[in-house]
C-alpha cells in the first residue's frame, strides 16, 4: 500500500523547500524529515549526492522512489495521495490546464524572476522560455487577478502550492511589481493553516539563517 511506504523529506530552511514542506502540510499526511545544512556543505556529502547529484532541496525519498525538483515531488504527492483532493482525477477535464499551470512556474516564471535578479534581459524571445518580462507580468496578472480564489477556481490545488510560492517569492524580494492582485491573492495563502503550520515550524530555521 501507497500508505505503507515510508516518506523522507529532504530539506533545509530557508529553502525552495518550503513549497514541499506547505505541500505536505496541506496533505496531512506523515513523512520524516532530514535537515540539510546547504550553507555548510551538508548538500554535497556522497550519501545525499546519490539521492540527488544537483546536492539540492528538495527531496524526497517515498518507499523506493527518489522524486526532486519541487514542482514535480508536489505533482507526485498530490497523485500519490488523491485523497487531499489536491489534483483533479487523471479522466477530469481539468486535468490539462493543472499541469501546464503547475509547470509554468518552474519552467516560465522562474527562470524570468533569476533573469531580473540577475538584471539579464530576456534576449532573443524565441529563445526565452518567458518571451518577454512584460509579456509575462501581463499574464500572470491576468491569471492571478481572475482566481476565484484559486488559480483553477473555487478549489485550492497543487498549481496554488507551486505558482503560489513562486508569487510569494517573487513578491517578498520585491522583483515581482506591486500590485493588488499578487497581494491579494498573498493575503489569501497567508489564512491557510498548512501555510501557517509551515511557517510556524520553519521560524527557527530561518531565525538561525538571519543570524549567521
Ligand atoms: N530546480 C530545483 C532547484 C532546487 C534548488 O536550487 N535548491 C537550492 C535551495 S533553494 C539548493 O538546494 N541549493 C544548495 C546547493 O545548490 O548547494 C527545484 O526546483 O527543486
Amino acid at each position: 500500500m501507497i500508505s505503507d511506504r515510508k516518506l523522507t523529506f529532504y530539506h533545509s530552511a530557508p529553502s525552495r523547500g518550503n513549497i514541499v514542506h506547505w505541500m505536505l502540510q496541506e496533505l496531512g499526511i506523515e513523512f520524516d524529515v532530514k535537515m540539510i545544512d546547504i550553507r555548510n556543505g551538508e548538500g554535497q556529502t556522497p550519501e545525499f549526492l546519490a539521492l540527488n547529484p544537483l546536492g539540492k532541496v528538495p527531496t524526497i525519498v517515498h518507499g523506493d522512489t527518489v522524486v526532486t525538483e519541487a514542482a514535480a515531488i508536489c505533482c507526485y504527492l498530490a497523485d500519490m495521495f488523491p485523497a487531499a483532493g489536491l489534483a483533479p482525477a487523471f479522466d477530469d477535464p481539468m486535468r490539462g490546464e493543472y499541469l501546464r499551470w503547475l509547470f509554468f512556474s518552474p519552467s516560465t516564471i522562474e527562470p524570468a524572476l533569476i533573469d531580473r535578479v540577475r538584471k539579464q534581459e530576456a534576449g532573443d524571445r524565441s529563445m526565452s522560455p518567458y518571451r518577454d518580462w512584460d509579456t509575462l507580468m501581463a499574464m500572470l496578472r491576468d491569471v492571478i487577478g481572475n482566481a476565484q480564489p484559486w488559480i483553477l477556481g473555487e478549489k485550492f490545488t497543487t498549481v496554488d502550492v507551486v505558482m503560489g510560492s513562486a508569487i510569494r517569492y517573487g513578491r517578498m524580494f520585491d522583483i515581482l511589481p506591486e500590485t493588488p492582485v499578487f497581494e491579494d491573492y498573498i493575503r489569501r495563502i497567508n489564512l491557510r493553516p498548512a501555510y501557517v503550520r509551515m511557517q510556524e515550524i520553519e521560524a527557527p530555521y530561518v531565525e538561525a539563517s538571519m543570524a549567521v
